[in-house]
């Protein structure tokens, strides 16, 4: 008999998956991403990249975790023995992001903090890498930074809380108090900065589309890799997540929910963030192209400077870092779950052991990017694991399944069974052709650029360690954990189940 956790409800469900997707990638992510590779024309790769890649492949990993009801190493070994490695992979992946994924939580708690009094005075860009983050040289870690070590472990403490009250209790809880009052917030900041003076200034450079730029194969890779990040696949994440579902669960249904509340919240973001940088370029009299940007420049450093001009600074100011702060922790928890439901499967320990032994490494890991070295550290892991775990994860996984284990048409039964949309042969093409052409392609083409130019000018020994270690490290590491037999209970469990 099986007794594994599972979601209270669907909403519970959906809201989770919905809180993994919201995150840093809808808020900060997306508006600079579509204004830089095309604006109002990027919305065709993009919506192309949602449809053959982002649903497709969230309707397989649904249907994986719902149909081996295992973590995603386990649910991949049931489809064949040398699966799991991509599993493991994967989990690694989820891993490392989750020691720097937190420290952009951290700042965003201090900065909702220092809204009030706009503590960064008249200079964001200085205060945030002097003051605050106390940046060094990427030569050497430097000491801890109090204002950074506090907060963290302040999101630590509660990210491990509701991990270890389970997937109930715990993970659909907090899911369900913290994407309701994101998205409250979210829509408060948004009218106040549409109504802004200069907002349709804002608009106008975000939605102007640039039809020319759909000529070139780097706007398409941006919409891909967008869409990858932003609805969490390939990351182990909805595998995981989808394990959790009830027997009787509409997969298909499911997943369209996800993918186009997703980028309904992205497109939320783009038209706040566009609306506020239209004002702040009328107040200092500059273009928007002057002060557009994305990532966390956009958050530190310019939002304050738009923060401080706005009538209401303080509130808006708080508003907006606690929204931050919201989709992390809902994103962060589900990056987590992925290795705590790995690590209580293959060694046979209970979540409270699990979340202790792998939620602590990896705040014990996440101190490295609490010292003076801390921005340089994220930027390079962020940048190495994103292209060359994630997306290459993505493509081994599909390769894997739709090519070698001819399963593509099990799965779409599968899901079928259980859901009110029927599945047909375009999903099986966008996953076995488009997805892998596209995906392979992209790889290429990031590789070349990385042999090219050293990422954001590096010394090259510090990309080598931080970057290309790190990323490479992921994929030995899954093999490693692979290797390693399943205790006798789980085995027994996987082959009653399959
Ligand atoms: N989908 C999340 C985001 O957009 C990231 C993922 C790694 C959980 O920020």
């Amino acid at each position: 008999m099986e007794n594994r956790s599972q979601w209270g409800t669907r909403l519970g469900f959906l809201l989770a998956a919905m809180g993994s997707a919201i995150g840093l990638g809808n808020i900060w992510r997306f508006p600079y991403t579509a204004y830089e590779n095309g604006g109002g024309a990027f919305f065709l790769p993009y919506l192309f990249a949602l449809l053959t890649a982002g649903i497709p492949l969230l309707i397989l990993e649904y249907t994986i975790g719902h149909k081996f009801r295992g973590s995603a190493p386990r649910s991949y070994r049931k489809i064949s023995k040398g699966m799991e490695w991509i599993g493991w992979w994967q989990v690694v992946v989820s891993f490392v992001i989750s020691t720097y994924y937190p420290v952009i939580i951290a700042w965003a708690i201090m900065y909702a903090y220092f809204s009030f009094g706009q503590q960064w005075g008249g200079d964001a860009t200085g205060f945030f890498v002097g003051d605050y983050l106390q940046l060094g040289d990427p030569g050497s870690f430097g000491a801890m930074v109090p204002s950074v070590l506090l907060p963290l472990i302040a999101v630590w403490v509660v990210a491990l809380f509701f991990l270890g009250r389970g997937v109930k209790k715990g993970i659909e809880v907090a899911n369900k108090i913290f994407i309701p009052t994101l998205a409250v917030i979210f829509l408060i900041i948004v009218i106040r900065a549409v109504t802004l003076e200069g907002a349709m200034q804002g608009l106008d450079a975000f939605f102007k589309p640039n039809w020319s730029a759909i000529a070139d194969g780097q706007v398409w890779v941006a919409a891909y890799g967008q869409i990858f990040f932003s609805l969490s696949i390939a990351f182990a994440i909805m595998i995981t997540y989808a394990s959790y579902l009830p027997k009787k669960s509409d997969i298909t249904n499911n997943a369209f929910i996800t993918g186009f509340a997703n980028s309904s919240f992205e497109l939320l973001a783009g038209i706040g963030v566009f609306a506020a940088l239209g004002f702040m370029a009328v107040q200092s009299g500059q273009e928007v192209s002057d002060v557009a940007t994305g990532g966390v420049g956009l958050a530190f450093m310019v939002f304050p400077e738009i923060i401080s001009q706005m009538p209401g600074a303080g509130f808006f100011g708080f508003l907006f870092f606690a929204s931050l702060v919201l989709a992390g922790l809902s994103s962060l928890i589900s990056i987590s779950e992925t290795y705590i439901a790995g690590i209580q499967e293959k060694f046979n320990v209970s979540r409270g052991k699990a979340v202790l032994f792998g939620g602590g490494l990896a705040a014990i890991l996440s101190l490295a990017f609490a010292t003076q070295n801390g921005l340089n550290l994220l930027d390079t892991v962020d940048h190495f694991i994103n292209n060359y775990g994630v997306a290459l994860a993505g493509l081994f996984e599909v390769v894997a399944i739709a090519w070698f284990a001819k399963s593509l048409k099990d799965f779409q039964n599968h899901a079928n069974s259980v859901s009110d949309i029927p599945l047909g042969a375009w999903w099986r093409v966008c996953l076995g052709i488009i997805t892998p052409a596209v995906l392979g392609w992209m790889m290429l083409q990031n590789l070349k650029t990385e042999v090219t130019e050293a990422y954001e000018g590096y010394p090259i020994d510090f990309l080598f360690n931080y970057g290309w270690v790190v990323a490479i490290g992921a994929m030995f590491a899954g093999a490693l954990l692979s290797l390693k037999k399943w205790p006798d209970r789980a085995v027994e469990t996987s082959s009653s189940e399959s």
